[in-house]
């Protein structure tokens, strides 16, 4: 059976009560967090981008997290996204991030951000120079070295693919070896700084692993596994997390390319990040929670006049396009959509980025609805997401105000 869209004021009577974004669970969204506590305790401001995508930002953004330190967070926009802010490049000249302000005192350099916290917060679990933790950052540094020689040089030929694999999965193996030394899940005895220094970029390479390279890096090393799996447990890092297919879209402009290989297993699995099904892929592994679909119709409606502003296709038709892919989503039953707008549906499903936008959950759920809106209407696919740059996310369409 099909249905007719719902109006927008149905939606609206279909969501739940919004997040609180300051004192709730970690969030991308949130402008300032207090963990309960009054403003008058904010000491430290954290400048970060605006796609919550940055790694060394969430490297900061996980260490503030987990000690609960009050913060302020302004976004700044990324190089390959758009414009940088005139007032953030007077302030670091660069125009890099993460900074954060400790008392008025600027600091740039992820590294030494997480320092001078430890300094005046204390350290999460063992300090950054602690005789432990010292070769793990330095094994951290060389995993990513390994993974960039695989991922961002083209391969003169399959070989040679197999052989820069090869020598990442050599290094894999020592950090299998260093998880395996604690019986925890973490790398020391109890989750810290160690591992809040190997989240971000471990993230990103089992993404573009198992997109460009047919490799699943938690799947097939069980300590790995395990660590993600605990990490899973920690509404720090679920607030942080990112998806498959974020990652293997925006990593292309910020790494200067990402070359696949020709395995079969890599054109499966670029197939299942990209069209779906989203639910199937191994980039989360605890249970769905009960309000995923709520999440998702909350940001959606929060964000629509910019949606259907930016979209390709007419305003009109993708209004009624996004109201027919948002009461699939909310009743689950086939809602037609307008003639011509299978196209603008998967415009959209390409562009949900996690965390920005929702939790990795929320944003499968809005993919699938969004294309099994599109393939009631037809075959029709956007052109293929830019990888020189991504200033088809630009944050400025999205800024307060950026409504016409
Ligand atoms: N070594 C620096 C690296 C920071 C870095 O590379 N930041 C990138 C983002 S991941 C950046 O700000 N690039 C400028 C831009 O993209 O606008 C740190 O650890 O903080």
């Amino acid at each position: 059976m099909t249905v007719a869209p719902l109006s927008w004021a149905d939606l609206e009577a279909l969501t739940d009560v919004s997040l609180d974004t300051v004192n709730g669970p970690t969030n991308a969204q949130a402008r300032l967090r207090l963990f309960g506590r009054p403003e008058t305790e904010v000491r430290v401001t954290l400048y970060r981008d605006h796609h919550a995508w940055c790694p060394y930002c969430q490297k900061v953004w996980l260490w503030l997290e987990e000690k609960q330190i009050p913060y302020r967070i302004e976004k700044v926009t990324m190089f390959c996204y758009g414009q940088k802010e005139a007032w953030y490049k007077r302030k670091v000249p660069s125009g890099m991030l993460p900074a954060l302000e400790l008392e008025g005192r600027l600091i740039t350099e992820s590294d030494d951000i997480l320092m001078a916290l430890e300094q005046t917060f204390g350290p999460l679990g063992a300090t950054m120079t602690d005789p432990a933790v010292i070769p793990l950052r330095q094994l951290e540094r060389l995993l990513f070295r390994a993974w960039c020689m695989w991922l961002c040089y083209p391969a003169r030929s399959a070989q040679e693919d197999q052989r820069q694999g090869d020598q990442f999965k050599s290094i894999v193996a020592r950090v299998e070896a260093a998880l395996a030394r604690t019986p925890g899940p973490y790398f020391l005895p109890e989750f810290g700084t160690a591992d809040v220094v190997f989240i971000p970029y471990v993230e990103r390479m089992n993404a573009s692993l198992y997109y460009y390279k047919g490799y699943s890096l938690r799947e097939e090393n069980p300590r790995l596994g395990d660590w993600f799996a605990a990490l899973e447990t920690r509404p720090t890092y679920r607030g942080t997390q990112s998806d498959f297919h974020t990652h293997a879209h925006d990593l292309p402009p910020q790494m200067g390319g990402c070359y696949a290989n020709d395995l079969a297993q890599t054109r499966i699995n670029q197939r299942r990040v990209d069209h779906g099904p989203w639910l199937d892929l191994p980039d989360v592994t605890y249970a769905e929670p009960a309000n995923s679909r709520q999440e998702a119709l909350r940001r959606g409606l929060k964000h629509r006049a910019n949606l259907i502003r930016v979209n390709p296709a007419p305003d009109v038709l993708m209004d009624e396009a996004l109201r027919c892919a948002l009461t699939y989503l909310m009743i689950g039953q086939d809602c037609p959509p307008p003639v011509g707008a299978d196209m603008a549906l998967r415009y959209l499903r390409d562009r949900i980025s996690v965390p920005r936008d929702m939790s990795i959950y929320a944003a499968k759920r809005l993919r699938e609805a969004l294309e099994a809106t599109a393939a009631l209407g037809g075959e029709g696919q956007p052109d293929p997401l830019p990888v020189q740059h991504r200033r088809d996310q630009d944050p400025a369409n999205f800024a307060a105000g950026a409504v016409a």
